[in-house]
This record gives structure tokens, sequence and C-alpha cells, in this order.
């Protein structure tokens, strides 16, 4: 059976397959991920209405591709306190998020209690509210730094009351590549390891991948094929995001950045080997609004959320600092030809516009 044949029957594709897709030509990949798109969602998109909140950006890491943490090229150092992240999270549910994304830098100053006493008075005060925080990447750095076990962290994860887990610090599973890129943070192997313990405790969880800086195409289906053996374990992955790498203000020297043609093949790509995860998410930030709306018709069926205001992508280039307003939105959905379906974090349907 040739591979197309075997995508339209449903066969399960192979890493070698998987690196072969990127040689049929964009508009056939395009057409075969519609089709899986279509199949399971028709034409609904779906979106949040959220808030990403970085709280710090002290780090203990140091990550090459990293704009965000304070460094010699960001020497502006912040630690919010609790009150600060209230206030924070108090005006945005006034605005109307239903979901606070928390993700901060590894900061060695502030101890457990610092992550864990945020998330529980956000819950005691907004108990409505969806809580996604804490990448594997922080929850392995607790660890080092505290010497507690994983099991430790997730159980006080989730008596504080955080409700899902974003899938940030993947960045790309290939060990040499990693070392390059993240040498010292979270292992791709205690990168699942983490999500797996998280999902056996019954909660959901993302998967990132941060593509277009040193890795190759082979690269990026291995990460694939390697988030897909721990869905057909855990079944707890929602959301595929791959992440169009940032070029700015970082250590990371890139020559060649990929194309939109590239980044939608990248897309596709996700949609046809990732069989078991149900949503690809085009995360406008990294993307770019024209692109995510054009990856809808690529396999994506999620364009994260309205975001209100994002600091790790934006300090490396990303139009994103102030999010973008609901309105705006759902006509540029609609506009695109797609039904705006505002969704929970967990892919509940909220409202269709
Ligand atoms: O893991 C850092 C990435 C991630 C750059 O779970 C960069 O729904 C691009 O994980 N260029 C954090 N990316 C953000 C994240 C995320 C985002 C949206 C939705 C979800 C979700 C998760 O940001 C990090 C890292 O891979 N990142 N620097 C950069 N220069």
């Amino acid at each position: 059976m040739d591979l197309i044949q075997k995508i339209r029957n449903k066969v399960r594709l192979t890493q070698e397959e998987g690196e072969a897709l990127y040689d049929l030509d964009l508009y056939t990949l395009g057409e075969l991920a519609d089709a899986i798109r279509k199949e399971k969602y028709g034409n609904k998109s779906y979106f949040n209405i959220n808030r990403h909140l970085n709280p710090t950006n002290v780090c203990a890491d140091i990550c090459k591709f990293c704009a965000y943490s304070a460094s010699r090229k960001n020497p502006n150092q912040y630690t919010m306190t609790h009150e600060q992240i209230l206030d924070i999270v108090k005006n945005s549910e006034q605005l109307g998020a239903k979901e606070i994304h928390i993700v901060s830098a590894h900061n060695p100053n502030d101890g457990v209690e610092w992550y864990m006493g945020a998330f529980r008075k956000i819950k005691e005060q907004f108990p409505d509210l969806h809580i996604k925080a804490m990448t594997a990447a922080e929850i392995d750095f607790l660890t080092r730094e505290y010497g507690i076990s994983y099991d430790d962290v997730i159980d006080l994860m989730i008596e504080s009351g955080v409700d899902s887990m974003p899938g940030g610090g993947a960045e790309i599973f290939d060990e040499k590549v990693r070392e390059y890129l993240c040498k010292g943070k979270v292992t791709s192997e205690q990168w699942i390891e983490i999500h797996q313990k998280w999902h056996e405790r019954g909660k959901q969880s993302n998967a990132t991948m941060l593509f277009g800086h040193v890795e190759t195409r082979a690269h990026r289906i291995d990460h694939m094929i390697r988030l897909r053996d721990l869905q057909d374990k855990t079944g707890g992955f929602n959301a595929f995001i791959p992440l169009v790498y940032q070029r700015d203000n970082n250590f990371l020297k890139v020559k060649d950045f990929p194309s939109g043609q590239e980044i939608l093949k990248t897309y596709a790509i996700s949609r046809i080997m990732l069989d078991n995860i149900p949503h690809i998410k085009a995360y406008w930030v990294t993307a770019s609004v024209n692109l995510a709306l054009i990856a809808q018709e690529f396999g994506c069926d999620d364009l994260d959320g309205t975001i209100e205001k994002e600091s790790i992508q934006s300090a490396a280039g990303a139009a994103s600092s102030h999010g973008m307003d609901l309105n705006d939105f759902v006509a540029l959905i609609k506009n695109s030809g797609f039904q705006p379906i505002e969704r929970d974090s967990l892919y509940n349907e909220l409202k269709a516009y």
C-alpha cells in the first residue's frame, strides 16, 4: 500500500514513513490532514478565553532559545508576589477569562510554597477558574532544587488546585539536540515520565514541540512518535502544539528559518502522525495569526485563546504581548470559513459563535 493509501485507510505510520511525508507536496498533505480534521470536527475551530501569566523570569536553567529568562540579554529580573498574581487573576476573571495558564522560569529563590501557595490562593478566590500550570520542566526543577520527588510535587499541585498541565518544556526530545539547546534541564525521558504520572492520576495535559531551529525533520517525527507511544499508554494528552521557534534576543544561532510551507507541512504531518491525540493546536502566537488561520485547513482544529498577555514568546519577537480581542478573534475565524467554538480547558464546548 502506498503512503497516501495508508493515510486514507488510517494505517499508523512509522518513523521512516513520517519522514517521507515531508516529500509530499503541500496541497496533498493539506488535503489528507484536512480530511482527518473534518471527520473529527467538521467545520469547528476551537479556542478559549484565557490569560497567560508568567510570574517570574528568574531562571536557574539556561536554554539557548529562551529570550524570556533574565540573563545578560534581558537584565530585568522580576518575581511577582502572591498579591500581584492575585490582582492579575482577578482582573482577568472580570474580563471573562475561564483559564489561567501559568508558566514560570525556574526560580531558585522562592521555594516550593511560592509556586503552590499562588495556586491555592487562586483556587480559593476563584474556584471556577481552570488553573493550567507547571510544565514538566518546572516540576523537574523543583525536585532538583528541593530534593522532593516527582510524585510529591504532583500531589502538591493537585492539592493546591492545579487542574491540568501545559505542554511546555518538551522542546525536541532527541537527546543530542536537546543537550545542545538546553543542557541540564528536564530530560526527554523525565518529561515523558512526569506527564505519565500526571495522567495516571486521571489528569490531562498538553504536549508541545519547539521546531524551526537546529533540529531536522527526522527529529520532529521522532518527537511525535515518543508522544504517540505515551498516549497509547495513558490517553491523557488533549492537544499537541507545534511551537514555531522565535528568533529574537536569545543565544541560539540559527541560519535557516522554516518557510510558511514547512510550518504548514509540520502541522499537517502532526495531524497525520498523531492519530491518538485529539487536538492539534495552531498557536497563533508563534505561527502568526495569518498562518494559524490557514493552518485550520492543514489539520489544526484549535487556535489556543485570546491570551490577554504573553511574555515568553513575545520576548523572542512574537506579536503576542497584548493577546487578541475576543470579537476580532471570532471574526477572523468566521471570515476564514470556520465556525468559532469557545471551549473550556478540557475541550467541552461552551459557545458556538
Ligand atoms: O516550553 C521558549 C517555548 C514554551 C521560545 O499547553 C519558545 O496549551 C518559540 O509551552 N520561540 C512555553 N517558543 C509555552 C508553552 C505553551 C504555549 C501555548 C500553549 C500551551 C499549552 C503551552 O515556550 C517553552 C518553550 O518551548 N519557547 N522560547 C522561542 N524563542
